[in-house]
């Protein structure tokens, strides 16, 4: 009788890591394409440090199925750190928490009918309630949100 032959496992990580190496690392997304001049800052902040990232548009108001499936297909898409920009009534940061258990860094935005200069979308971000943390960085800051993406990563 001959012996079976012993197959080789491997552990699903290890597999992954080599088919996952040009996946983003930060998820950028914001409100609305009327965000994107002052969201692109972050990008070219990570791209500069060498850190893969991706760009979506997607509004928590307008499309929260949308949003809602980006959250929770974030971890396992490979993404470590989602940066979520929004103004107004800005949703958007504190929608992706609900969604997902990545750290998520708010941008709170100007825009056309901001009032008090952004602090509408300020206080929207901000104001987490106690369990669903959402770190927020300056208004219109949206560099400040790369950098510290870049320390959570340890890049
Ligand atoms: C927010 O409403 C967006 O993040 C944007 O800052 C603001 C205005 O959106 P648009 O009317 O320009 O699409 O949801």
């Amino acid at each position: 009788m001959t012996e079976p032959v012993p197959q080789t496992v491997t552990e699903p990580e290890a597999e992954f890591a080599d088919l996952e190496v040009d996946a983003p690392l930060v998820g950028i997304v914001m409100g609305s394409k009327s965000d994107l001049p002052a969201m692109e800052r972050a990008e070219q902040e990570l791209t500069e440090r060498g850190i893969r990232c991706e760009v979506r548009v997607m509004s928590a108001h307008r499309e929260p199925d949308k949003v809602a499936d980006y959250a929770r297909n974030a971890r396992m898409r490979g993404l470590r750190v989602i940066i979520a920009g929004a103004g107004l009534s800005a949703a958007l940061p504190g929608v992706v928490a609900a969604h997902c258990d990545l750290p998520v860094i708010g941008v709170p935005l100007t825009s056309r009918t901001s009032i008090a200069g952004g602090l509408d979308a300020l206080l929207s971000v901000v104001q987490m309630p106690p369990g669903v943390p959402v770190a927020c960085v300056g208004v219109d800051n949206a560099r400040n949100a790369a950098v510290l993406a870049a320390r959570i990563l340890g890049a």
